[in-house]
């Protein structure tokens, strides 16, 4: 049998104005360059690159709530939702490259907008939860998943440039992977939303195999729903993974998070991947920022058949002499 068919199409989206360190631009090139298209058709994938996004400037974008920047983030999103949607109507597994975390809002909503009602499991020191109003830093990439989700649609203000953007998650249909940074008032909206949670207390006390089993019970306990896998560089340790706006300690291993991708890749239903907050800016060292860049696209390699055991394709044949 073969694991290793998948179609991608790659959409690159060098937006950083979610949050307000400089360089998360960079992310998707800068993958790009670590040799991810090459990687991905070496491993028996199809792969369309659909190039970068270009974002137009915004010249007044005064805060909505406390949420900062409001009018180039929701122009942004709007762009990527419908290059999104574009990918999917194409027949690829969609990979984003970000970019910050914020654009997860027309990642999914892009990928939801084809019809079918999906799963989403996120992968993140933080929840992202807060709203425009409970926001501690105003920063959008700590807000997406509360535009996204049905039940928070009431606390949620009128926002510029948002107005395409309806929510389209069910709380039921989340499971986060990697928490260890969360805000009192997230962590109030995952208990009053029900939501599935793995800290990383979750993952010290289950092991990844089981974190990733009842994942999966979860997300497909009704229907067997497609997977966007939305993936923030910083779930990883920092050891690992230096090069992210907001690193946070005691995150997962390298061989963690390359399970979490290769469970997800197993299901067959993997159909979008978000990874993003890789910033070359931060991180210290070149050697920093290259284990960061190499870690991520390991992931994505993870995502699409590639496995630690080796594989071969079904036709090999041993050479006679
Ligand atoms: N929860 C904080 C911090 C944060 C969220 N996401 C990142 N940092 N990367 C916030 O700003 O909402
Ligand atoms: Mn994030
Ligand atoms: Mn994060």
């Amino acid at each position: 049998f073969r694991r290793n068919h998948h179609s991608v199409g790659i959409i690159g989206a060098p937006f950083s104005k979610g949050q307000s360190r400089d360089g998360v631009q960079l992310g998707p090139d800068l993958i790009r360059a670590a040799g991810l298209v090459e990687k991905l058709k070496g491993q028996g994938c199809t792969v369309k690159d659909y190039g970068n996004l270009t974002f137009e400037e915004v010249a007044k974008d005064e805060t909505t709530g406390r949420a900062k920047r409001p009018r180039a983030v929701g122009q942004a999103n709007k762009q990527l939702s419908e290059a999104v949607r574009k990918i999917k109507n194409e027949g690829h597994a969609c990979v984003m490259l970000g970019g910050d975390h914020s654009l997860a809002i027309g990642s999914i909503h892009g990928h939801a907008a084809c019809g079918t009602q999906l799963s989403v499991v996120w992968v993140d020191a933080h929840a992202d939860i807060n709203t425009p109003l409970t926001t501690p830093t105003g920063n959008i990439h700590g807000q997406p998943m509360s535009y996204l989700i049905h039940e928070l649609r009431s606390k949620i203000p009128v926002m510029p440039n948002f107005s395409w953007l309806k929510p389209c998650i069910a709380a039921e249909d989340v499971v986060y992977i990697g928490l260890r940074d969360v805000d009192p008032e997230e962590h109030y909206i995952l208990k009053y939303l029900g939501i599935k949670t793995f800290s990383m207390t979750e993952v010290d006390y289950l092991g990844i195999a089981k974190v990733m089993e009842q994942t999966c019970d979860h997300i497909f306990s009704k229907v067997k729903k497609p997977i966007h896998l939305s993936y923030d560089i910083d779930a990883l340790d920092p050891s690992l993974a230096p090069a992210t706006g907001t690193p946070v300690v005691g995150g997962l291993t390298y061989r963690e998070g390359i399970y979490i991708t290769e469970h997800i890749c197993q299901t067959g239903l993997l159909s979008a991947v978000d990874m993003v907050e890789v910033n070359p800016k931060r991180g210290g060292t070149d050697n920093g920022v290259r284990s960061t860049v190499d870690a991520a696209v390991d992931l994505l390699l993870g995502c699409f058949g590639r496995v630690r055991e080796g594989s071969h394709s079904a036709d090999y044949k041993i050479p006679d002499p």
